[in-house]
């Protein structure tokens, strides 16, 4: 015990240390996770009370009824107790209704359907080798990493995998649901409190998947009408000409701004607003132009098995690096 102290403490000290927003399923900030959480106690409960009585039974017995020194006698040997058995089959068989009552009603209850509620937001997450993808399909918005969603409503999820399975999960709002290619899974989720809330892949998808890392912004819904008209509005270009040929030629075949672009990696319009870049970059330790930049000249070296090239292998000078890491760093979104 004494040797395993210190990495009993160190743990602690790593796993109090996890993140900024609070990736706890313990601290519900939403009605999803907060049923789920009175599921977990209620379980809890009714398995630690039956440790506790069923421990604490045992070692009655076992120092009340042990072999006194001398005692050579054989014990009264008993075949069957009728009220034993009895008490042993229904206080378990209470406890089960205890336990799978409620749990029934939430798990149906938490899968209701949204998909046809014309007062939900309809979102259709699809999870890549190492981004989210959040497609808005009433207001035909598509945005990645960041979920920006209004505190008023309910949101109705679509969830799909574009490559292998991954697993769609904001711990203090509710979850989990996996994401898996060719099959469209559904759940909804309510965010009443404004925020920023850390969500995370929960399925091993690969070798950056503990850094496949998302946000869920929950904003006043005046707010979310403004993100949405500023995500609709037309997509601004850099304003250099060279920069900006460059900028379609080698960014735009793969990303997209508004609506100019691919499809195959995450949208940018208004990326200098968000939180992080590449979803693990936080952009207030250092500033998001130093992260696009950093981010654009090497992807790999902070998620490894991320698709995108190097800058050099996408035919990048540094200048012109710069110029798009500015460029980007500057299209934000007001909101
Ligand atoms: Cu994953």
């Amino acid at each position: 015990m004494k040797r395993l102290l210190p990495l009993l403490t160190g743990l602690v000290l790593l796993l109090s240390a996890c993140g900024r927003e609070d990736l706890s399923t313990l601290n519900p900030q939403g009605p999803v996770a907060e049923k789920q959480l009175d599921l977990m106690k209620l379980s809890i409960g009714i398995m630690a009370l039956v440790v506790v009585v069923v421990f604490a039974i045992c070692i009655y017995v076992l120092i009340r009824f042990r072999r006194r020194s001398g005692d050579k006698s054989i014990p009264k040997q008993v075949e069957g107790n009728h009220t034993l058995e009895i008490i042993w089959t229904v206080i378990p068989l209470v406890l089960l209704l205890i336990l799978g009552v409620p749990t029934i009603k939430d798990v149906f209850g938490l899968a209701k359907d949204y998909s046809k509620d014309k007062n939900a937001v309809q979102v259709r997450v699809t999870a890549h080798q190492y981004w989210w993808e959040f497609e808005y399909t009433g207001y035909g918005i598509k945005t990645a990493q960041e979920l920006v969603v209004p505190t008023d409503k309910t949101i109705s999820f679509e969830l799909v995998g574009a490559d292998v399975k991954h697993s769609f999960w904001i711990p203090a709002i509710g979850g989990k649901m996996d994401t898996n290619p060719g099959v469209t899974n559904r759940m909804y989720l309510e965010f009443p409190k404004e925020g920023v809330f850390r969500g995370k892949c929960a399925e091993l998808c690969g070798p950056s998947h503990a850094l496949m890392d998302f946000k869920a912004k929950a904003v006043s819904p005046a707010s979310f009408d403004r993100w949405v008209a500023a995500m609709k509005a037309p997509a601004v270009m850099p304003a250099d000409a060279e920069i900006a040929e460059k900028f379609t030629s080698q960014c735009l075949t793969c990303h997209a701004v508004g609506e100019n672009g691919g499809n195959s990696a995450p949208n940018l319009t208004g990326v200098g607003s968000r939180q992080t870049i590449g979803g693990i970059l936080y952009n207030d330790t250092t500033s998001v132009e130093k992260n696009i930049h950093d981010w654009v000249t090497d992807p790999q070296k902070y998620k490894s098995g991320a698709m995108m090239p190097k800058a050099v292998e996408n035919d990048l000078t540094q200048e012109q690096v710069s110029a798009i890491a500015k460029y980007l760093a500057e299209y934000k979104l007001d909101y």
